[in-house]
């Protein structure tokens, strides 16, 4: 069968590179945009492939790849099947807007939509859109082919929410797989699209030109986190690929002149020997690739730094979150600053290039100290870069339905909505408040970092230096001060807006 596997982009998350950053290339029709790859679609075209079908990618960040392009290629091709993909809650409106364009093009054709944000929100989802058929809910490498063969049994497909008339029926649930060595390698060159290593963000701030990937070697987290999808997507279990399988992907990926790979895996740290057995490899195989990860600070992987170091493991991402052990652990985080401060060091002493920290800012019961002291904290440790984003909660998460309990939330009607804490939850500080704490919170970080770490933040510059003009790396230093163009306007949960309510109402907490 013919299929049609679309990525929808959420546009804050992808910009085409500058003009001028844009080195000409051979003219082979292929872009270069910021972001990153899709890897949910990359990882199933190769697997259809395999069982017998055509298929064909568009990521929506492709300017030649806008709904009314899809929507043209349907009319062309008449595929058997659109298959639709959708990551975030943010995503949403695209997704939506794409899947009528598609139905009104071609009545007849199915139009399947998987991803993390429709497997957490399926029956929601087909009340809410009529022009989609149904939602496959997890892991795509056994459903999608499962579905194919049975387009016209939806019934006899496990993991399958679809539509039998005005009904909406969840069939069993599907298995998760635990044997991930199974499938072939994700298919990276069958969009027309280079993509670049960058923080897409207002400003363009490209991090390298090397040709970029993502791959994912493990899949799940056993922690719960009280703002994190993870553990329910992943059903709180942790599965990995064997040490071999995924060096064969990197061999591949090194062959084809992949010179930095970022791993999305949702806990990479947490199995000692695996991560050595990968190094390992690396190092033996002398693969040529930078590589970078994200991890917890109390992972038992904290101890393998040195083979990491030696493996060309030049990024390392960990979730920090707060300078409060109150904090810490209101966001049931289950790990201490001390952890924290021993795993920046240990990164830093064997060599890691760019050490990140992961804050959130704005948590409930979080005070103006407290958020200071989460500056603080950053300013005291050898992080080389750092992002503090205002705590959001999203369905699926503890969070959410913690506010579905205290009455802030109506599950049934705000599920597509996604909201930050600061804008509904009383015992959070008001936005306007958290948003000046934080600029003052950078003010400070940067003075020290400048003064106590001048040697680090110079090499930091230059490499930012390598890629972008001096002017963007000034807006970009200049960026935690002024007002963001990505900041949207808040959404108001249903039971503020049955209120009457325009903004979002939270009660003073002028005592904090
Ligand atoms: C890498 C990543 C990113 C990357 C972007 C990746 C990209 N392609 O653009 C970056 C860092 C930019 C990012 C940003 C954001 N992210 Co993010 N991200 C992830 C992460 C860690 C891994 C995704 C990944 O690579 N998976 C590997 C591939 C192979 O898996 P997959 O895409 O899920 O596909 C599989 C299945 O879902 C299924 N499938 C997928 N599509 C389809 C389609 C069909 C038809 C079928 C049948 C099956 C199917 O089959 C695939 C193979 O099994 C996930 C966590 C997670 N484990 O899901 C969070 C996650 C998806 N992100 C999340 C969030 C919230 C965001 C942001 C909104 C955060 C923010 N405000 O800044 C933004 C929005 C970005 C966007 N929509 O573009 C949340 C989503 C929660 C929610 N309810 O919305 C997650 C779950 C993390 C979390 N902690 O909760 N993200
Ligand atoms: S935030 Fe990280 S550690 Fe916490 S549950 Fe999510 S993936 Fe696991």
């Amino acid at each position: 069968m013919n299929v049609f596997l679309v990525y929808v982009r959420d546009e804050n998350f992808c910009r085409l590179l500058p003009e001028e950053l844009n080195i000409p290339g051979p003219d082979d029709g292929r872009i270069k945009v910021m972001a990153f790859p899709p890897l949910g679609i990359q990882t199933l075209a190769p697997v259809l492939r395999r069982e017998g079908h055509r298929v064909r990618m568009f990521d929506t960040c492709h300017p030649q790849m806008q709904a009314v392009h899809i929507a043209q290629a349907v009319k062309e091709e008449r595929p058997d099947l659109m298959a639709l993909s959708c990551l975030s809650t943010t995503t949403y409106p695209a997704l939506k807007s794409l899947a009528q364009r598609l139905r009104s093009e071609a009545p007849e054709i199915p139009i399947i939509v998987g991803g993390p944000f429709a497997t957490m929100n399926a029956d929601r989802i087909l009340r809410d859109c009529p022009d989609l058929d149904c939602v496959a809910v997890g892991e795509g490498e056994e459903l999608l082919p499962d579905y194919l063969n049975n387009l016209g049994h939806p019934g006899s497909v496990a993991g399958l929410v679809w539509r039998n008339g005005a009904e909406i029926v969840r069939n069993e649930a599907r298995p998760i797989i635990r044997d991930l060595n199974q499938f072939p390698y994700p298919d990276r060159a069958g969009l027309p699209i280079d993509y670049i290593e960058s923080l897409p963000l207002d400003v363009p701030a490209v991090l390298s030109l090397d040709k970029f990937c993502t791959m994912q070697t493990s899949r799940g987290c056993p922690y719960s986190c009280i703002y994190c999808d993870i553990p329910s997507l992943s059903k709180g279990k942790w599965r990995c690929r064997s040490a071999e399988h995924v060096l064969g992907e990197m061999q591949q990926l090194n062959d084809l002149g992949y010179r930095s790979i970022y791993l999305t895996d949702d806990h990479f740290l947490l199995k000692r020997q695996r991560i050595n057995e990968i190094c390992q490899g690396i190092i033996d195989r002398r693969l040529e690739f930078r590589w970078g990860c994200e991890g917890r600070v109390d992972a038992v992987g904290v101890d393998q730094l040195p083979i990491m170091s030696r493996a060309n493991c030049s990024f390392l991402a960990f979730g920090v979150e707060a300078g409060t052990q109150k904090i810490l652990d209101r966001l049931n985080k289950h790990q201490t600053l001390e952890q924290v401060e021993h795993a920046v060091n240990e990164a830093k002493r064997h060599g890691i290039t760019r050490v990140h920290g992961f804050f959130v800012i704005g948590s409930p019961g979080e005070t103006r100290e407290d958020i200071m002291e989460s500056f603080r904290f950053a300013a005291r440790l050898k992080l080389d870069t750092f992002g503090f984003n205002r705590l959001c909660a999203y369905r699926g998460t503890p969070l959410w339905q913690e506010y579905v309990d205290r009455g802030i939330i109506d599950d049934e009607r705000d599920w597509h909505k996604w909201f930050k804490c600061s804008d509904i939850d009383p015992t959070a500080l008001p936005s306007e408040v958290v948003n000046r704490v934080r600029m003052k919170g950078y003010a400070l970080l940067f003075a020290r970092r400048i003064f106590r770490r001048p040697i680090q933040t110079y090499k930091l510059l230059r490499t930012f230096g390598r890629h972008m003009k001096t002017s963007d790396i000034l807006k970009l230093l200049w960026s935690p001060f002024r007002r963001r163009t990505l900041t949207r306007k808040p959404e108001l949960p249903a039971m503020m807006i049955d209120s009457g309510l325009e903004a979002p109402r939270r009660d003073p907490v002028t005592a904090l």
